[in-house]
């Protein structure tokens, strides 16, 4: 174990713990609660099949143990450009889940090299990683439904490597040190979080720009310049807020996307934005949901009097997509820039025609 633990955690791991293959009872019942509630929102991940993803023998038979790994994404900002609005969530700043992969590898070749069998896992829609990374005692279930690593905080990403090995267990969950801090359930912007650990992901902005179809216009606001995942509750959580302030965090790696230029983006081919964001949740894999949440998002944040946004608000209005063409309507209302809404004014898209008769509030002039 301790060949294992050190493998971890020369590869970048700052936690590691051990627990059975025993299916995650609680997980399921969570799961197949939010579905009946309808707060899944039309995710599949391991809601798609919960029977598999909380049952890790579905994915090694043999299993007997699983070793949780978590690997830290909180990176030092100072001086970091800010690059004309699309915010990126922590998460997504780099290849994280690349290096979580790398490192888990190093541990299951400990266990290869011991004679057993070894499945690494991470962010995968066959396995709950919370689930496992709770019972393997890495943190508690904060409110906010992330995993808690104490003092340590949550911006961690987690993985896990499944294994025959017959492992000793790790100390028992950590008790909840939530306590009676609601700070994530007021900063959320959507109030996703009203429930306690309960994530009602059809507010959740993380989930809205990765779901296919309309940005909800009830939340488009909310999204102010986020391009991709929301950091919010997170970043007010105490143990991490105290974290930043006492621990000098890391580095960013060059080529780190922390933003994206909306601009750019919106007067960029497909095939270039593939390219720099295929990485990221987009949905069906087309790029026309990525100029999707740029529009909202540059609705929000503009600057209106600016040439830049709006001609791409009137490129965009020439869009062979019509959720890119209704998005930009949204987004020459918010800019002031209805003039142009002429360029569309004979489409015969419902979706267009329903947002030309929307009425949306203008962006303050700034
Ligand atoms: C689907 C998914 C999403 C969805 C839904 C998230 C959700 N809360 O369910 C969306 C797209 C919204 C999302 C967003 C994010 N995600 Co995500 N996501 C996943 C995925 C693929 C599955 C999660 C899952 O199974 N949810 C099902 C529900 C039922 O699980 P749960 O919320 O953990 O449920 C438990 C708690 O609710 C708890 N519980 C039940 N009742 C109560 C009551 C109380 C009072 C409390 C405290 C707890 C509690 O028990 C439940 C069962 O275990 C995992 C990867 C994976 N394969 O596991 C990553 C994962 C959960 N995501 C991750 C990350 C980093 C994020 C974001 C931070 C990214 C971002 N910045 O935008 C946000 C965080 C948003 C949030 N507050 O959850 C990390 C979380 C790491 C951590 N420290 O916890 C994971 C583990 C990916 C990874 N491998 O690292 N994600």
């Amino acid at each position: 174990m301790l060949r294992l633990r050190a493998a971890g955690t020369e590869a970048g791991l700052e936690a590691v713990g051990v627990t059975s293959a025993e299916p995650f009872v609680e997980a399921r019942e969570a799961i197949e609660a939010r579905k009946a509630r309808d707060f899944h929102g039309g995710m599949w991940f391991t809601y798609g099949r919960p029977e598999r993803s909380t049952d890790p023998r579905r994915l090694l038979p043999e299993a007997n143990s699983i070793v949780v790994g978590a690997l830290g994404y909180h990176r030092q900002t100072d001086g970091v450009p800010h690059d004309g609005g699309g915010l990126v969530a922590r998460y997504a700043w780099e290849p994280f889940y690349d290096q979580l992969r790398a490192a888990l590898e190093a541990m299951a070749v400990v266990l290869v090299d011991e004679g057993h069998e070894a499945v690494v896992v991470l962010d995968d829609n066959r396995m709950v990683d919370r689930a496992a990374a709770y019972r393997a005692g890495l943190g508690w279930f904060a409110k906010n439904t992330n995993i808690l690593l104490g003092e340590l905080g949550s911006w961690f990403v987690l993985g896990s490597v499944l294994t025959d090995a017959e492992l000793p267990p790790s100390t028992a969950p950590m008790a909840d040190g939530c306590g009676s801090c609601t700070r994530c359930q007021i900063a959320c912007p959507t109030a996703a979080l009203d429930e306690a650990g309960v994530l009602d992901a059809r507010r959740c902005l993380a989930w809205l720009v990765q779901a296919d179809g309309a940005f909800p216009p009830d939340h488009r606001v909310a999204l102010g310049g986020r391009l991709y995942g929301c950091d919010d509750c997170q970043s007010v959580c105490p143990p991490n807020v105290k974290r930043i302030r006492s621990t000098p965090s890391t580095a960013l790696s060059p080529g780190a996307v922390t933003s994206v230029d909306l601009v750019g983006l919106l007067l960029s081919d497909d095939d270039a934005l593939m390219d720099r964001h295929g990485s990221w949740y987009i949905p069906r894999r087309r790029a026309e949901y990525l100029r999707r949440n740029a529009l909202v998002a540059l609705g929000n944040v503009g600057p209106a009097a600016d040439p830049g946004p709006r001609s791409a608000v009137q490129v965009s209005l020439s869009s062979p997509h019509a959720v890119v063409r209704a998005h930009a309507v949204w987004a020459a209302k918010r800019l002031g820039h209805d003039d142009l809404l002429a360029l569309v004014a004979d489409d015969d898209d419902e979706d267009v025609i329903d947002e030309l008769n929307r009425s949306v509030e203008p962006m303050l002039v700034r």
